[in-house]
């Protein structure tokens, strides 16, 4: 692997697909990221990209086919990996580093299905950015990233005195209740070797970094969550247009296998499972064709109950299959408040991601969102703005943006399984008055509409009446 020209370098045995990046890459940046352009200025830095990701021993798209086919739970990976390598309690990983040098880590959760925990024994972690956009520097000895995240950490290598190799190590952040599913307890972990340390030490005398959160930490992945406030303070929008709350919640439908009616698990919002319709939303939004889908997309619960409660009524299992889109004009200010349902008893994490915005992450809480209380604790001065923000099991987030991107874009939980069971829907944002504000062509190479649909089309046979606004 090629050394980079500001001195000292990173590598992960065996991990030939390591990206390196260059200073110059982020100093580049328009705009630049303003804390890394500030800190590159007094101190040497060397960035790398750091990517975890699922392993299954078998064809993972086989085993999803199968368990959408018959309903049954997705399967549980069999290996969280680093950088595509699951390290040395499987097989072998290592990154070098330089002493007394400062190292950007670009960190991205790839993880089908699970938030991770992350740390490094020995060094502690400085969060400067998630998703691209800055965030006051903290120190912190472990982060916990979501599914569809990005997060650029810097570490420095001052603890050559301890011996020289040290775990990086990641976990899943297991949020639904064990018996209900299981999960993959399998310890992702690279190590962290100084150049001018111990390059001999046996892997199995290294340490897990302590500070790394156990499964079940859940006050961990808080309080990690309740630290990020913007670098800046942030244009939040104040007059806000349109106002949602929507209900995310596992659900069960009954469904038809080869002549067996059984139960099939699924997922909502607002009691809503996404259908992809025959022709994507998009170029039926573009050519104003009708009959793909409807814009009546519920902005609140058709019903309202204790979301949290352990027995909730058995009305609320079963969601309605349908293309419900929320349309929004031009420049509109909103707000979204995601309610984590119980359903089944269900509940969980839900990362939540919005395509071709980000949004302020105002609020978020335990519990049913008080709408008189909660908005007064919101953040309006200086909230992170991400594109992937966590609904917490059994709370709420609230996000505000401003819909200045017309266009088609899913907003979807980013945990595949919800996302296969239609977690999901669309916002269309309608063109502003300007050709610069308004939706772009379809490119020349685009594939014809009469391109046969290779997406299968869900059905219910007993799925939830019709809800209304
Ligand atoms: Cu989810």
């Amino acid at each position: 692997m090629k050394k980079e020209p500001f001195g000292g370098m990173l590598t992960v045995t065996g991990l030939e697909t390591l990206f390196m990046v260059p200073l110059s890459f982020i100093l580049d940046k328009d705009p630049p990221i303003p804390v890394l352009s500030l800190m590159l200025k007094k101190l040497s830095y060397l960035a790398y990209r750091v990517l975890s990701g699922s392993w299954y021993i078998y064809d993972v798209n086989l085993l999803v086919e199968h368990d959408l086919e018959t309903g049954a739970d997705l399967p549980i990976s069999d290996a969280y990996t680093i950088n595509g390598q699951p390290g040395d309690f499987a097989e072998c990983s290592k990154d070098r580093v330089d002493y007394g040098k400062t190292n950007l880590l670009r960190i991205v959760n790839a993880v089908m299905n699970a938030e991770l925990f992350f740390a490094i024994a020995g060094h502690n972690i400085t969060v400067v950015s998630q998703d691209a956009a800055s965030l006051k520097p903290f120190v912190t000895s472990y982060i916990m990233i979501a599914p569809g995240q990005t997060m650029d950490v810097l570490v420095t290598a001052n603890q050559k005195t301890l011996g020289g190799q040290y775990y990086i190590a990641g976990r899943q952040f297991y949020t639904d209740k064990t018996l209900f599913t299981g999960f993959n307890k399998f310890n992702a972990t690279a190590i962290l070797q100084y150049n001018n340390g111990n390059n001999t030490q046996d892997p199995e005398t290294i340490e897990l970094p302590p500070t790394l959160p156990s499964y079940e930490d859940y006050d961990a992945g808080i309080s990690f969550r309740n630290r990020k406030r913007s670098l800046t303070v942030q244009d939040v929008p104040k007059n806000i247009t349109t106002r949602m709350y929507i209900a995310g919640a596992q659900n069960q439908l009954m469904i038809n296998v080869s002549g067996n009616v059984t139960f099939a698990l699924a997922a909502s919002l607002n009691n809503v499972s996404w259908v992809n319709p025959w022709m994507n939303v998009l170029q039926a939004h573009y050519q104003n064709l009708t009959g793909f889908y409807t814009d009546d997309f519920p902005d609140k619960p058709l019903e309202f109950y204790d979301f949290v409660s352990d027995t909730l009524p058995a009305n609320t299992t079963e969601s309605l299959l349908a293309t419900k889109v929320k349309v929004l004009e031009y420049g509109e200010e909103v707000e979204m408040v995601f309610q984590a349902a119980n359903v089944l008893n269900a509940s969980e994490d839900h990362p939540m991601h919005l395509h071709g915005h980000s949004f302020h992450m105002v609020g978020a809480g335990g519990g049913n969102f008080d709408f008189d209380k909660d908005p007064q604790s919101y953040n309006l001065v200086d909230p992170p703005f991400v594109n992937t923000a966590t609904l917490p099991k059994d709370g709420w987030i609230a996000v505000r943006f401003k819909a200045l991107n017309p266009g088609v874009w899913l907003w979807h939980c980013h945990l595949d399984r919800h996302l296969s069971w239609e977690m999901n829907t669309v916002i269309i944002v309608q063109n502003g008055a300007t050709p610069e504000t308004s939706i772009l062509p379809p490119p020349p190479h685009m594939p014809s509409c009469d391109a046969p649909s290779t997406i299968k089309k869900k059905t219910s046979q007993f799925s939830a009446k019709q809800t209304t606004t």
